[in-house]
C-alpha cells in the first residue's frame, strides 16, 4: 500500500460513481468532467485516485497514484448484486496503476463468484507488485443492515481472509464498534467508504474523526468531497484530521 500512504495514512478519492450510479444521480456540471476530479485530487493532497478503465485511459495524467477498479456494475438491473471483472491486471499496469480495486458483495447469491475472481486477481496483482484494495460491501437478501457493527467487522475480516492489502468498508456509526472492525482486519488496512453526501460538513468530519480514532488507515471517498461546494476546503479539513497537518 506504500504508494498510497503518507505518514502511514491515506486519503483516496473515488470516482467510479458514473458507472455505479449514473451521471444524473451523482454529477453536476461541476463534477461530471473527470479532469475536474483530477484537479481536486492533485490540489487537495489526495494519496490515491480511483477510476474505471475508460476514465483512466482518457483522462489520467499520472500525478496522484492510480487505483484501477477491475470490476463494477450499474444500478440498473436490481436483484442480487454481482460485479464481474471488466479489466485485466495487465491493463491496469499499462494505464499506470499502482493498485487495483475490486468490489466483493458478501451475502449476495453470487459472492462465491466474486471471491473466486478476487482470489485470482489478488495473486496476479501481488506477483506484479501492485497493491490490492477490496471494496467489501455486504449486500443481498439476507443483509438487513449493512452498517450493523457485526456486519461491518465481518466485511473487514473478509478483506483480510481474501488477501486484500486494504479493505474499504462502511462506517459502523461509532468508534468503539469501528475499532473492532479495524482489529478484525488485522494487517489489512482499513479505509472508510463515504456514502451519500452527509447533511453537513461537520457530520462527515466527525465520522472521519471516529474512523481515525478507531485506528483506521484513512478514507476512500467520493461524493462527500467532490459534491461539496468547496471540495478543496473539505480536503484541507480531512487532511487535518487524517495527517494532523
Ligand atoms: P462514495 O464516497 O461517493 O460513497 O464512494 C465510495 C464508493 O465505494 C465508490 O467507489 C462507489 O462508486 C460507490 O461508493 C458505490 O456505492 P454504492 O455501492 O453504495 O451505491
Amino acid at each position: 500500500m506504500a504508494p498510497f500512504l503518507r505518514k502511514d495514512r491515506g486519503i483516496i478519492l473515488a470516482y467510479d460513481q458514473g458507472l455505479e450510479h449514473g451521471p444524473s444521480k451523482d454529477f453536476t456540471e461541476k463534477n461530471v468532467d473527470p479532469s475536474a476530479i483530477i484537479d481536486i485530487a492533485e490540489k487537495g493532497g489526495f494519496t490515491g485516485l480511483v477510476f474505471q478503465k475508460g476514465v483512466a485511459e482518457n483522462y489520467y495524467r499520472g500525478k496522484v497514484p492510480l487505483i484501477l477498479k477491475l470490476n463494477g456494475k450499474t444500478s440498473l438491473p436490481g436483484g442480487e448484486p454481482f460485479a464481474r471483472q471488466n479489466c485485466s491486471v495487465k491493463q491496469a499496469i499499462d494505464l499506470g496503476a499502482k493498485g487495483v480495486g475490486y468490489t466483493i458483495y458478501p451475502g449476495s447469491a453470487y459472492e462465491h463468484e466474486m471471491l473466486a475472481e478476487f482470489g485470482k486477481i489478488q495473486e496476479e496483482a501481488h506477483k506484479a507488485g501492485l497493491a490490492v484494495l477490496a471494496w467489501v460491501y455486504p449486500r443481498g437478501a439476507t443483509i438487513k443492515n449493512d452498517t450493523a457493527s457485526d456486519i461491518v467487522a465481518y466485511a473487514a475480516r473478509v478483506g483480510l481472509e481474501a488477501g486484500a492489502d486494504a479493505v474499504k468498508i462502511k462506517y459502523s456509526g461509532d468508534k468503539q464498534s469501528f475499532s473492532w472492525a479495524v482489529k478484525s482486519a488485522g494487517k489489512a488496512k482499513i479505509f472508510m467508504s463515504g456514502g451519500p453526501k452527509a447533511p453537513t460538513d461537520d457530520d462527515f468530519l466527525n465520522q472521519v474523526r471516529g474512523v481515525i480514532e478507531a485506528g483506521a488507515t484513512g478514507i476512500a471517498v467520493g461524493r462527500n468531497v467532490w459534491q461539496n461546494d468547496d471540495p478543496l476546503k473539505m480536503a484541507a479539513s480531512l487532511r487535518k484530521i487524517i495527517f494532523s497537518e
